[in-house]
């Protein structure tokens, strides 16, 4: 396969400033006829290139007249044309086979409805096009499809007609007058039900909105209805950004291999993020809805309204609207909750990716297959990067960058270096240096010693980075790296001044004068950048910080690293002493100033998968005893309060407030705690709570807490949720993800018994990442010294390839981790990267994941 860069990219030749599109819509059958209107973009004589994949031209036309077979060529799927003048109406006729799309790009059918997804290049599985993103058209849309079967007919922008044909069928058109790329195409067919409102845009046009789902599934969508006007109107309160059409529909399919997209007018969405009840819905589930739901309708102007000029600009879009979510849901719930989470994501998702074998830049400079760079260093890294820039402009500067960005670039498809330089205008800031955040992959560390002079009073604090070498990048320059720092004062608790110290060098020196004593250093406070920070704090200033810093990230952060540094230690063969953690975790438990969501947040041991990146040669046996000990010893040590803890927080209901979700989140935590420290009622209470629950956060913990030990509570609690689960999908991924989580010493067996069910299924996206992916995210598990888990994967990855490539690809990386390993692991993977690359006929998604994680 070809490898596209950065450094080729040319303006198109052509341009299509109008498209109509006429569907006659069948899932075993349907007809696509489309009619451009084409421009010659400057003087050049170079024929017209239409993208298209697994496409047949029945009829090309231009200007009307039907072109002879001789007039036209197909190369590599794309039709070629050559035109005389410098505008022409091209027109195609082309046929699908939607219910055979198992793909789910391009037009598909899933529970039977027939829907759509574009990005990245699914357009050209439509209809001849040029498939890339600078070519901005208005489209028009005509449906026809069968009434009884398919009674709402959705597409972008907003209805112009409908009307009735004699035969059974109907048809509707739709006209979206904002001139878009393709991947933002949308249609949708089907009998759905709609969950109606309205929103009132601040300059008082009002907007009809609409969720439309399957009739049964009503009752499960109004969680994402108040998301959606939640978000309408923070985007106009903090970016000034309003609605600009007259309705916005949002549908959910059960069948989906993204999240959700964000087509002009009409998203769709994985159900899984629109669908949401007590019943079925956890807290995390919840506020994924609300997060997905803003997410989608904040790349109407960050996406949509400004698109990217090519794909190498992914982040632009992604990184921006990711910053735009996460702000958004932290204004509705918890600022330091929101931050610790997201911070989690990032060091659970990225960190691993930008340390291994398929580390790249937030701006890419090459690619084989584009759906493999909807990574978490595109989305997340990419937004830790804008957060970076809000942070040294401050919050009116960081408005007036996005307001000129907006401004100058509505309606054209831009680059990440046009939004940093509106950031440098409108912010009156210089970002040379910034920029090689978009260009340099790797995390960046950096290291921080603190010294006390006590005769000079003088404090100096010295940092150092250094950025890893990454493929194709194995020199690096110094970054500009914004860091929050506050020295405290071990007497009074208190601290001097709370600064934004820029470290731009190698190795740089900071002093503070007039200090008695020697301060304990709080740096990165709220996770200022992205980066691994080493110091030479001690167990102590560790306690210290844990207890009185008012930072919460960093109060978070220090207790994170008080469980790491005993970890490792013990990890390492050394005998740390456990003391200092359970006196912090008994300190926070205890101290009734604290949000109990932050205080869940703060005495959880760090994954197995973090504790596994500290270490140059991850040990997932010792890892798991280690954690496994400490846990115990928590537990243990601390039983009398779980009790109270999980005892006190009854009752709470399912109130969504954010007190309700923290308690609910502190009481899962504590049972967590009780049962791991070995009490002989500790199952017992944990299916107490499995079976008394009155919400789905309290009963999936329980199942969890259960699903990990050896205890007949465990068969009982799976048969119960099996059976009163196991005709609601999204349900039921729980119940497949859960036991793919457990920490349960024949995981690998189970997995493997679970991929034979008659519930499981390699064509529904979210039942294959329920299973597989959560089972290669459970490092214990999927490392199990045999390396059969490697195998279920690879055959998963095997099997699946053949059907929907792009989610066959999503579960490559585990396996590409093998350089952290010791040698047998390290062999066993690879030998099965090769099985996968030694397959005929293998998609261009897996070869190029497959091919660079053996390097
Ligand atoms: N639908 C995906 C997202 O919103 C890709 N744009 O992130
Ligand atoms: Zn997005």
């Amino acid at each position: 396969p070809a490898i596209i860069r950065r450094t080729d990219y040319r303006a198109p030749d052509w341009l299509v400033p109008d498209v109509a599109l006429h569907f006659d819509l069948d899932p075993a059958l349907t007809k696509v006829r489309a009619r451009l209107s084409v421009t010659r973009n400057g003087d050049h004589d170079r024929l017209l290139r239409l993208d298209g994949d697994g496409l047949v031209p029945l009829e090309v036309k231009v200007d009307g007249r039907l072109l002879a077979q001789s007039e036209w060529h197909l190369e590599a799927g794309a039709l070629i044309i050559a035109l005389a003048d410098v505008a022409h109406e091209v027109e195609t006729l082309v046929e699908l086979a939607p219910k055979s799309n198992s793909k789910l790009m391009g037009l598909y059918a899933s529970g039977g409805l027939l829907c759509t997804q574009c990005e990245a290049e699914g357009f050209r599985r439509i209809t001849f096009f040029p498939d890339r993103p600078d070519i901005l058209s208005r489209c028009r849309v005509h449906m026809v499809a069968d009434k009884a079967r398919f009674p709402i007919l959705l597409a972008n922008g907003d209805p112009i007609e409908q009307g009735d044909e004699a035969d059974g069928r109907h048809w509707a058109t739709w006209n979206d007058p904002y001139p878009k790329p393709c991947y933002l195409f949308a249609l949708v067919a089907g009998d759905l039900a709609c969950n109606a409102d309205h929103f009132v845009t601040m300059s008082g046009r009002d907007v009809q909105l609409g969720i439309w789902v399957k009739e049964a599934d009503l009752p499960r969508t109004a969680h994402a209805m108040q998301a959606l006007k939640d978000s309408m109107a923070w985007d106009e309160r903090v970016y000034g950004r309003e609605y600009d059409l007259d309705v916005f529909n949002i549908v959910a399919v059960a069948d989906f291999n993204f999240g959700a997209m964000e087509n002009k007018g009409l998203n769709i969405f994985n159900s899984r993020y629109i669908l949401a009840d007590p019943e079925t819905a956890t807290d995390i589930d919840y506020d994924g809805v609300e997060g997905v739901v803003a997410h989608e309708y904040f790349h109407n102007w960050s996406g949509n309204r400004v698109t990217c000029r090519d794909w190498f600009q992914l982040s632009l879009k992604e990184g921006f609207t990711v910053f735009r979510d996460q702000n958004f849901s932290a204004d509705m719930g918890s600022h330091a909750v929101k931050r610790i989470e997201d911070v989690r994501i990032l060091r659970d998702g990225q960190f691993p990716e930008d340390s291994g074998p398929l580390a790249h830049p937030v701006r890419p400079e090459s690619y084989m297959e584009i759906s493999n760079f909807y990574t978490a260093t595109i989305y997340n890294k990419g937004a830790e990067l804008i957060r970076m820039m809000a942070l040294m402009l401050g919050p009116e500067r960081f408005r007036a960058g996005t307001d000129l960005y907006f401004a100058r670039h509505d309606g054209q498809a831009a680059t990440c270096e046009d939004f940093v330089r509106a950031m440098e205008e409108g912010g009156e800031i210089d970002l040379s240096q910034f920029r090689l955040w978009y260009e340099q992959a790797g995390t960046p560390r950096v290291r921080a010693l603190l010294s006390h002079d006590p005769v000079t009073r003088q404090v100096e604090l010295t940092l150092e980075q250094s950025v890893p070498p990454t493929p194709g990048q194995p020199e690096k320059q110094p970054m500009a790296i914004p860091l929050r720092v506050a020295l405290f004062d071990p007497e009074s608790g208190t601290h001097h001044g709370d600064e934004l110290l820029m470290l731009t060098q190698a190795e740089q020196r900071f002093s503070f004068p007039d200090f008695a004593t020697a301060p304990i250093l709080s740096i990165n406070r709220g996770f200022s950048a992205p980066v691994i920070v080493d110091t030479n704090r001690s167990q102590g200033d560790l306690a210290f910080l844990s207890a009185h810093d008012d930072d919460p990230f960093a109060r978070y952060e220090a207790m994170q690293q008080l469980m790491v540094n005993v970890l490792v230690g013990r990890i390492g063969g050394q005998t740390a002493d456990e003391g200092a953690v359970i006196d912090a975790i008994r300190q926070t438990l205890t101290d009734p100033t604290l949000d109990p969501a932050f205080v869940a947040e703060a005495i959880r041991l760090p994954s197995e998968a973090y504790l596994g990146d500290q270490m140059r040669q991850v040990d997932p046996d010792a890892i798991h005893a280690a954690r496994e000990a400490l846990q115990r010893s928590i537990g243990a040590e601390l039983e009398p309060l779980w009790r109270d803890v999980h005892a006190g927080l009854k009752a709470n209901g399912f109130a969504l407030s954010p007190a309700a979700k923290g308690a609910r989140k502190l009481r899962n935590a504590a049972l967590h705690y009780l049962v791991a420290s070995g009490a002989a009622d500790g199952p017992a209470i944990a299916f107490d709570q499995f079976s008394s629950a009155d919400n789905m956060t309290e009963r999936q913990a329980a199942l969890g807490t259960l699903a990990n030990g050896v205890s007949p509570e465990r068969v009982a609690a799976l048969d119960i949720f099996y059976n009163r689960y196991s005709a609601d999908a999204l349900t039921l991924d729980k119940w497949f993800q859960t036991q793919a989580f457990a920490f349960h010493p024949d995981t690998v067996d189970l997995v493997e018994e679970l991929g034979r069910h008659k519930d499981f299924t390699l064509s529904n996206p979210n039942r294959v990442r329920a299973l597989y992916g959560a089972f290669s995210g459970n490092q214990w598990a999927f490392h199990h010294r045999s390396g059969k888990g490697y195998r279920l994967v690879a055959d998963c990855i095997i099997a699946l390839d053949g059907l929907n490539p792009q989610t066959a690809a999503r579960l490559v990386p585990p396996l590409g981790r093998w350089k952290r390993f010791d040698t047998e692991r390290a062999a066993l993977m690879q030998a099965e990267l090769r099985r996968i690359l030694a397959q005929p006929g293998l998609s261009k998604d897996v070869t190029e994941q497959a091919r660079k994680s053996l390097d």
